[in-house]
């Protein structure tokens, strides 16, 4: 289907847009009043990611009441250690937990490399009443996370600050490491390409925890599978966002992707230098700004937009947006980007 503002699709493409394409990670799920209204009539947030319409319609309401640019399917990265055959609880205030995780080959034969149109059938579902009901004003954007980041979660079976239970399995058991993350690769180009076939425009890898490795590290155990991904995603244009990951931006430039995410971290022009001119950058202010008031909203918005340039530009925070941002501040940051004259 065509779409009525293929900014963002343009911008991915490295296409001249007329302005820049805007739009927040973690958008649909933490800022907005009517995303609460329904999680709060539901049993957990499990009911909603695994209720198809329900999950459209908290993937459309950003687009609804923000005006941004694109939407994000609303789901999590989660569902796929699911999939392969460690379930997961999210507990209310305090976030995910696995009840099994992975310490021996083993435990790492024992997982599956799902049929996700069986098993995450839910994911597509809601992908295709989503591009029903949006009906091409804006695209949708699929995701995933990125190998190792799901591989920190099967191997921790919980959020952590310094996920040393996964970088220790790379010291101690590098092939027991490496077999996983095959495992879990597979299974996300498969899952990416089953998002694409349901609709999705674009998609985006989170290797959110790639900041806790070293440089060696990341190229051996990151890197590696994050390419396998972009050379078996064809389809679309593919985003790598790697949160921490400055030391790796020359071999993130290097990746077949459109897009490379930056977190706040990471200067601009360095950044450009670094990755070279063919990708198009994402990101990249600070979340915290949008504490202050709207006067700095605009203006530090409009130091990043004429930092980055018109072109190969897709505006966005440096990472999610925090859940006690309220939502009069997004819509000023998403405005100041949309009326910044170049
Ligand atoms: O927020 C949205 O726009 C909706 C879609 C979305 C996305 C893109 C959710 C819903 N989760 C994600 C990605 C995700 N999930 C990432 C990568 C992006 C990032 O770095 O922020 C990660 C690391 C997760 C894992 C996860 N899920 C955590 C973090 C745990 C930790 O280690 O600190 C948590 C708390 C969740 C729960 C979750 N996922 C999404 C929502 C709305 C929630 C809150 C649950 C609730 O409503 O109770």
């Amino acid at each position: 289907m065509k779409l009525d503002n293929d900014l963002l699709i343009k911008a991915a493409i490295g296409e001249n847009v007329e302005r820049t394409p805007v739009w927040l990670m973690r958008q649909a799920g933490r800022i907005l009043p009517e995303y609460r209204a329904i999680r709060n009539s539901l049993s957990g947030f499990k009911e909603l990611v695994e209720t198809p319409h329900l999950a459209a319609e908290v993937t459309i309401q950003p687009v609804d009441i923000l005006d941004v640019d694109a939407a994000i399917i609303f789901s999590d990265i989660l569902v796929v250690p699911e999939a392969m055959g460690l379930s997961y609880q999210m507990i209310e205030k305090k976030g995910p937990w696995f009840e099994k995780t992975i310490h021996t080959n083993e435990d790492v034969d024992s997982l599956v490399i799902p049929d996700v149109n069986d098993q995450l059938s839910y994911v597509m579902e809601a992908i295709r009443i989503t591009k029903k009901e949006l009906n091409g004003r804006v695209p949708l954007i699929g995701f995933a996370g990125a190998p190792w980041t799901i591989f920190s979660y099967m191997i921790e079976g919980q959020g952590s600050k310094t996920f040393s239970k996964a970088k220790k399995m790379l010291y101690t058991n590098p092939e027991l490491a490496h077999n996983l993350l095959k495992k879990i690769t597979l299974t996300t180009i498969k899952y990416l390409k089953a998002q694409i076939s349901a609709g999705a425009d674009v998609v985006q890898l989170f290797d959110s925890w790639a900041g806790i490795l070293t440089h060696q590290q990341y190229i051996e155990f990151g890197i590696k599978y994050v390419n396998e991904i972009c050379n078996a995603i064809n389809e679309v244009p593919v985003t790598v966002f790697s949160k921490g990951a400055y030391f790796a931006r020359k071999e993130l430039g290097e990746l077949k992707c459109n897009t490379i995410g930056l977190d706040w971290n990471m200067d601009i022009k360095k950044s450009r230098e670094l990755i070279g001119p063919e990708k198009t950058l994402q990101g990249n202010l600070d979340p915290c700004v949008l504490y202050s008031d709207f006067k700095n909203i605009q203006k530090q918005t409009n130091e990043m937009l004429c930092k980055f340039g018109k072109n190969r530009h897709i505006a966005n925070l440096g990472h999610g947006v925090y859940p006690d941002i309220t939502p009069d501040k997004v819509i000023c940051f998403i405005e100041a980007v949309k009326t910044y004259k170049n």
